[in-house]
Formats: structure tokens, sequence, C-alpha cells
């Protein structure tokens, strides 16, 4: 979780130099579940994102050189610059991909599932999406249609409350995410997103329910984003959400709450955290390096993987 919010800190303090010229959408906030889902999966399980991707990516064990060399657009990104923060892919880590079209890549992770199904293949097929994701005509019938095949499918819905400034309850009847879900024939789960160990103990037993043939599940996890829909700043000025919300969520903030658990169980001591956080800030100074010192592609390599010419 710290090296994900300590990569999130230094994009967020460099965007403004206008070398990164993707939109940027942070997950400052929502650490806990890249985190907790992912620990709970091995390398070969595949993982799909949304536009919020970059906590996913790095969960899942993606490369962070080549993640911030495509946020700059140049050739050693993972997807050779052409994509950007929102289009991220690592295939080394079966992170097969984000896109930002709102639930788009659902019926991408079903269909990796049926894939895995044909093939005999033990893996599980993960989708991250928002709660606005839900509001996707496909991904209902992602869920039909998962739920008719039983497929090794692992639906993640990070309620962060908001569509862009859009709340909640503007937006869906007062009900639970995770009722429409049970709706559907899934066996659903539900949690506070901020605290990584409920978020691990919730996607362990879910993950083991796929696993012993139980059929597709689905997880809600509460959360908090921190920063604006897209981009690095706060967004308090554009006053869609009170100050006292804002102190409210930020409060919820699974770092800290990690950081005191650890201390007192005595797992580690402040010092041993304070080194552990320099050698993340290491690695990212490492990263920024390999990327702005990376060549911008060339012609025929922006040309290169084009379909139709
Ligand atoms: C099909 C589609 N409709 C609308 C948009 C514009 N859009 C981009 S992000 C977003 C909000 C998505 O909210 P949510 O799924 O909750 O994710 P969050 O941004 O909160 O992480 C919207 C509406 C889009 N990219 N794709
Ligand atoms: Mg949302």
């Amino acid at each position: 979780m710290l090296r994900i919010r300590r990569v999130e800190e230094a994009l967020a303090e460099k965007y403004a130099e206008q070398q990164m010229r993707c939109p940027m959408h942070l997950c400052i906030g929502q650490e806990a579940i890249s985190v907790g889902v992912c620990a709970t999966l091995t390398n070969q399980d595949v993982v799909f994102s949304n536009h919020r991707a970059h906590g996913h990516y790095l969960a899942k064990g993606g490369d962070l050189k080549r993640m911030i060399a495509e946020l700059y657009g140049r050739s050693t990104g993972c997807c050779g610059g052409r994509g950007g923060s929102m289009h991220l892919v690592d295939l080394d880590v079966n992170f097969l991909g984000s896109t930002p079209i709102v639930g788009g890549t659902v019926p991408l992770a079903v269909g990796a599932a049926w894939a895995a199904r044909l093939k005999g293949d033990d893996r599980l097929s993960v989708a991250f999406f928002g709660d606005g994701g839900v509001e996707e005509g496909v991904v209902h019938e992602s869920m039909n249609f998962a739920a008719l095949h039983r497929l090794p499918v692992l639906f993640v819905c990070e309620n962060n409350n908001f569509s862009v400034y859009t709340p909640l309850k503007e937006r869906q009847p007062n009900q639970p995410i995770y009722k429409m879900a049970e709706a559907h024939g899934l066996t659903s789960w539900h949690g506070d997103g901020n605290d990584v160990e409920t978020v691990f103990n919730i996607a362990r037993q879910a993950t083991q329910a796929i696993h012993n043939q139980q059929g597709p599940q689905f997880i809600e996890l509460s959360t908090y984003r921190w920063r604006e829909h897209c981009g690095p700043n706060f967004d308090n000025e554009l006053n869609y959400r009170t100050a006292e919300e804002i102190t409210t969520g930020m409060a919820a903030c699974p770092l800290a709450k990690s950081r005191k658990n650890i201390l007192a169980a005595g797992t580690q001591s402040m010092d041993q955290l304070q080194q552990l956080e320099n050698e993340i800030d290491r690695e990212i100074a490492a990263a920024f390096e390999f990327a702005l010192s990376s060549p911008i592609p060339t012609y025929t390599d922006a040309v290169g993987k084009v379909y139709a010419q």
C-alpha cells in the first residue's frame, strides 16, 4: 500500500510539469482494495481494471519502470507508450489490461474465465470496477453469463460513492450494490475497503469459494477517493462534497490504520517503516529516471501495431 501511495504522490507532484500528457486517475485512499485482493491471487490469475488502474497494476506485480514510462509516452512503456495511464498491460504478471470505457473490461474478465474453463486451467479471472460500473448494462450481462456457467470469476466493486462528481444517492435507488449481484445468482460479500485485513479476508474466502467450484463471487468494498476524479489536485473547491465528508473520508486512511496495527503488533518498528519508505522512494526515483531517459516512439513504432493502415 505504501508503495502505491508513494508512486501516486510522486506522479501527482510531477504531473504539473506537463510531461505526462495522458489523463490520470489516482487511487490515493483506495490502496487497500488492490493490495488485499491481489494478495490472494497467483501469478497465473488474470486481472482486468478500469481507468483508475495504477494500484491494480502494481499490486498484481506489474513493472513500475514500464508503468512510469507508459505515462510519459515512451517506447519502453508497458504499451509502448501508446496507451498512457488508462491502458496498462503487463502480460508477464497476467495483468491483461485496463481501459477507460466504464464497465468495458468486465465482459473481458468473464471471457477470460470462460477461456480458462474451456482449457481446463485452474486460473481465476478478476474484474475491478467502480460503483459507476454497475450502472452499465454490460456488467449485468456479464454477471448473468458468469452465474449461468458458474465461471471462475471474481467481480470486485470499489464503491467510493462517486461517479465523477455525482454521489451514489443521486444515481441509484437506496439499496446495497452487492444485493444486485445476489439477484443475478452470485454469492456476494461486502466490507470496509479501507481496511486491508478485511479486504484480504473477504477476498481469500471468495477466491477459495471459486476454487471450490462454488461459482462466481462478487465483492463490494466501500472506500474513499481523496483526489479529484481526474488529475492530481484536491477538489475541495468544486463543492460537490462537504469539508466534513472529506475529513471523515481521509481519516479512514488505509495506510494509517495498517501502520498503527503493525506498530502495535511490533511486527516492524518506526525506523524499519521509515527505511522501507526510503527504499521505495529510491525505487520510484529510478523508475522516473528510466522513463525520462527512454526514447519517444518513432513513427514506425507508432504505426507498428495498428491493424488497419
Ligand atoms: C461507458 C462510459 N460512460 C461514461 C464514461 C465517462 N466516465 C469516465 S470515469 C466515470 C466515472 C466512473 O465511476 P466509477 O465507475 O465509480 O469509478 P471511479 O472513477 O469512482 O473510480 C465516467 C462516468 C466512460 N469513460 N465510459
Ligand atoms: Mg466510483
